[in-house]
């Protein structure tokens, strides 16, 4: 199993140049203002493939809109936003100084740049890319890991020591393990594969048991520290058996049809829709989420859903395979069957350890946040890594679109047809 947690952009600032309204970093596109005017920004993220990290330091934005509608406003200094979102922003300026627009890319390989100023010419600090973020347990879909018991118990370090080191990145200072004592001391490892992380000595060398207490993990003590260094070689002979599949554990996605395009599936996903997004977890300032979305208008239709359609975003980062529940478009060109008016509700976990911006033509749908009849309303979402969201909508009739606004990931097959029909009618 190759999860190598650097892995949060396909496609680069080693091989674009972002830009703002046409315009690359040294064209500085800008727009003017007079000083305490407000003036409404309209971010929409027209990229292909890149989902975007967007601030104005030194200039706090209140979002009243989110893809083209209206949301009571709320004040933030950052939102990250994927393909096809949109958000509206308003900034009111105070003094005669420039400010930067950065969009930085999710990676933080490149980013976008424009500048607000009161005149032509004029123009701020550019701040410098911040550090590239590592997944965490969380992008990993193991979110909703067990804290309150400690199972080491189908753990299989067997085949940790090995060759590719592809965790040799992973963060673990997210997942806690260096703390030990606070951080996860009921964490499950049952769930967690181990087993292909990297057999490179030093492939999850970093990683410290040492401190952890009360482990279950038959014949390792954890509290006297026998293992106060994890590395591939200490660990080679483990075999705690029971874990080679568990980050492919289709038990835990019986919709999921079997195949090399699936690489992982989330052993534990959860609903992000209140994190910030990946790589914003701890940047010193307030960053937008989903949850702090209400509509400003009354939704349209409150009413419960019918049923629940649940998809898997599923995918193969090595092989570059994506795909709903396993399978691309053209293996499963049977659309999801809709009646015109029905209440439908849709859950998507992301098996994936990358971002999806789950776009749906012909409708907006009900973000389920907890805000009744004033959800926010969007037509694209932004699935986190290991993430779930669930959205409620109304069928309106025709045949439309739905896939992952990530170009390639589209491309690949990460669509699917949505045909809504009237009740008694058939189906093209
Ligand atoms: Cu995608």
């Amino acid at each position: 199993m190759r999860m190598d947690p650097a892995d949060v952009a396909d496609v680069t600032g080693s091989v674009y140049t972002y830009l703002v309204n046409g315009y690359g970093p040294k064209d500085n596109w800008t727009a003017l203002f007079r000083p305490g005017e407000r003036v409404r920004l309209r971010f929409i993220n027209a990229s292909s493939m890149t989902t975007f990290n967007v601030r104005i330091p030194g200039l706090p934005m209140t979002i009243v809109a989110a893809d083209g509608l209206n949301v009571r406003p709320v004040e933030i200094d950052e939102f990250q936003f994927g393909p096809a979102e949109t958000y509206d922003a308003i900034v009111t300026p105070p003094d005669l100084r420039a400010y930067t627009l950065v969009g930085e890319s999710i990676d933080r390989s490149g980013m976008a740049r424009a500048t607000l100023a009161p005149r032509e010419g004029m123009a701020a600090e550019v701040p410098p890319l911040r550090k590239r973020p590592l997944a965490t347990m969380k992008d990993m879909g193991m979110g909703g890991m067990d804290h309150g018991t400690m199972d080491h118990g189908g753990m299989n370090h067997g085949a940790m020591g090995g060759a590719a080191g592809s965790m040799s990145g992973m963060d673990h200072a997210a997942m806690g393990h260096g703390a030990g004592t606070g951080a996860m001391p009921g964490m499950d490892h049952s769930q967690m594969n181990h087993g292909a992380a990297g057999t490179a000595a030093g492939g999850m060398a970093g990683m410290d048991h040492g401190q952890a207490q009360g482990g279950a993990m038959a014949g390792m003590d954890h509290g006297s520290g026998t293992m106060p260094a994890m590395n591939g070689d200490q660990m080679g002979g483990m075999d705690m058996g029971g874990m080679s599949h568990s980050m492919r554990d289709f038990s835990n996605a019986p919709e999921v049809k079997k195949g090399p395009g699936v690489q992982t599936i989330s052993p534990m996903p959860v609903d992000r829709t209140g994190d910030p997004g990946q790589g914003l977890e701890n940047v010193g300032h307030r960053v937008l989420t989903y949850r702090d979305l209400m509509a400003l208008d009354r939704n349209p239709d409150t009413r419960a859903p019918e049923r629940e359609i649940k998809l898997h975003l599923t995918g193969n980062m090595e092989r570059y395979m994506w795909g709903f529940d396993g399978e691309k478009l053209s293996e499963n060109p049977d659309p999801i069957t809709l009646l015109h008016g029905e209440r439908v509700r849709v859950t998507l976990i992301n098996d994936t350890m990358m971002g999806h911006p789950i776009h749906i033509h012909g409708h907006f749908f009900d973000l389920v946040t907890g805000k009744g009849a004033y959800a926010p309303r969007k037509h694209t979402v932004l699935v986190q890594p290991g993430g779930t969201v669930s959205w409620d909508v109304t069928g309106e009739e025709g045949d439309w679109a739905f896939h992952c606004h990530m170009l390639y990931h589209m491309h690949a097959g990460m669509m699917r047809v949505v045909q809504v029909r009237k009740a008694g009618e058939a189906a093209a």
